[in-house]
């Protein structure tokens, strides 16, 4: 069995890599200034500062980190290597020669033959997010950050900093810190409302910081092209384009009422958006967390007993991981395997305590396992999911509980030698081959 890699970024199959792009394209909903949140009585908009945080080409520069090698190359992060699949980032380097997210990977290397395209490992890159939350609370307290995708912080800094040049030195220090702890640079975006500070980003990549004050609304956002509001795609920038909006004044300056007509309550989010009065807060998930879901697909089949065993195992230890980042327990678990015959088999089961224990969970997977069609030469397994629910806080003692015939693992500085020193530092024995 090779690569693994998150469910969230690799295809199933061969084909349909255009939904799958369409997919990881979309916008967390949670995440979107509703217009309900954009508080429209609000005549006097109450003056806050956000910070937003990009990293410069995500994937491709981990892999360049991780490589000495790779440096100053033409290097590219698709769904697969070779030339099948999509692009999903490419270094710097790469986009010089015109290379860019979606476009295949054969028509990639058509561009540039010296090409390194390299698969994509979602788990690497997610610990690297979990890693770098530790890092920002050291400027913002836990409910002023947002997780907002893959590779985007938001920080609500309104409470921190007296004016916007104290806001840009505080942005300043961020990157220092991002870079000091990773080793990987970010473009930061500093403004008064979420939906500039996100354009802002854009502005200096890679490795750069932009600051848009009310002042320059007029001069910095209004003259660019409209699809760079949030939630503007390519379907309503056509749609917008046949109302003669072009720019992002353009439609600051548009009426509401033809706005609303056209496009109804989003119409009247996307004009505000524009103008700058997104009242939007931090969206912080860990209050609202009900679960933690995780998956990956093998590129290659398997049915071994053992190996299957092993990807289970690999899916608990990753949900622990996550689980005790967050400082959780769960009390229910969700288990899916999907066959090569597209067939799934899927049950849950609740745990006898509340528990964040790699063995515990794995043991509850395979529960659920052996109650499925056990896999054999001709009914080889594809796809693992696995999610847990009923999260509570970790009062570090329900784990203990359990353990009184077990040996005791020390999970959390386990977990702190693993980000120190790599996922291979160490590995416990779980049990049940
Ligand atoms: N990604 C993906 N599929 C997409 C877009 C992105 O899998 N359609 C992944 C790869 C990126 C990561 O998400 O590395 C972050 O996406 P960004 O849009 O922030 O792009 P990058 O960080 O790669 O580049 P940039 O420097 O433009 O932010
Ligand atoms: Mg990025
Ligand atoms: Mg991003």
């Amino acid at each position: 069995m090779d690569k693994i890699s998150s469910s969230f970024f690799i295809p199933r199959n061969e084909q349909g890599y255009e939904s799958i792009y369409k997919r990881i394209r979309l916008m967390p909903l949670y995440s979107f200034p509703h217009y309900k949140e954009l508080k429209p009585h609000l005549k006097n908009l109450v003056p806050k500062v956000f910070l937003h945080i990009d990293f410069d080409a995500f994937y491709a520069q981990v892999e360049q980190r991780d490589n000495p090698n790779l440096r100053g190359k033409p290097v590219s992060v698709g769904s697969t290597t070779g030339n099948k699949g999509i692009v999903m980032t490419a270094s710097y380097e790469a986009r010089a020669f015109g290379i860019e997210t979606g476009m295949s990977q054969w028509e990639a290397r058509q561009i540039c033959p010296q090409l390194i395209s390299l698969p994509c490992y979602g788990p690497k890159y997610e610990v690297i997010m979990i890693n770098l939350m530790k890092g920002l609370r050291e400027f913002v307290p836990d409910e002023f950050i947002e997780q907002y995708s893959v590779d985007e912080y938001f920080l609500d800094i309104t409470y921190f900093v007296r004016n916007f040049k104290q806001a840009e030195q505080l942005g300043y220090k961020v990157k220092e810190r991002i870079i000091e702890m990773e080793n990987l640079t970010c473009s930061v975006g500093v403004s008064y409302n979420k939906s500039y500070a996100k354009m802002a980003t854009k502005f200096m990549k890679p490795n750069g910081l932009s600051l848009v004050t009310p002042e320059d609304r007029e001069t910095k956002i209004y003259p660019l092209p409209v699809k760079k509001i949030w939630g503007v795609g390519t379907r309503i920038n056509r749609r917008l384009s046949i109302m003669n909006i072009f720019t992002i004044g353009d439609l600051a300056n548009a009426s509401e009422y033809v706005l609303k007509k056209e496009f109804g309550i989003n119409g009247i989010v996307f004009r505000k958006l524009a103008r700058g009065e997104d009242t939007s807060g931090i969206f912080n998930r860990v209050v609202h967390e009900k679960s933690l879901n995780h998956g990956h697909t093998l590129t290659n089949t398997i049915y071994d007993l053992s190996e299957v065993k092993n990807e289970i195992r690999k899916i608990a230890e990753y949900l622990c991981r996550k689980l005790r980042d967050k400082k959780l327990v769960a009390g229910y678990l969700y288990f899916v395997l999907r066959y090569d015959n597209l067939r799934y088999a899927s049950g849950d089961i609740h745990l006898d305590h509340h528990s964040n224990d790699d063995r515990i969970l794995y043991e509850a997977a395979v529960d659920v396992f052996k109650s499925f069609p056990q896999p054999n030469e001709c009914l080889q397994v594809r796809m693992f999911g696995m999610g847990v629910f009923s999260l509570h806080q970790d009062t570090k003692d329900c784990n203990l509980e359990l353990f009184k015939n077990r040996v005791k693992v020390p999970f959390y500085a386990l977990d702190k030698l693993k980000q120190k020193y790599g996922e291979g530092i160490i590995r416990i024995g779980l049990g049940g081959g």
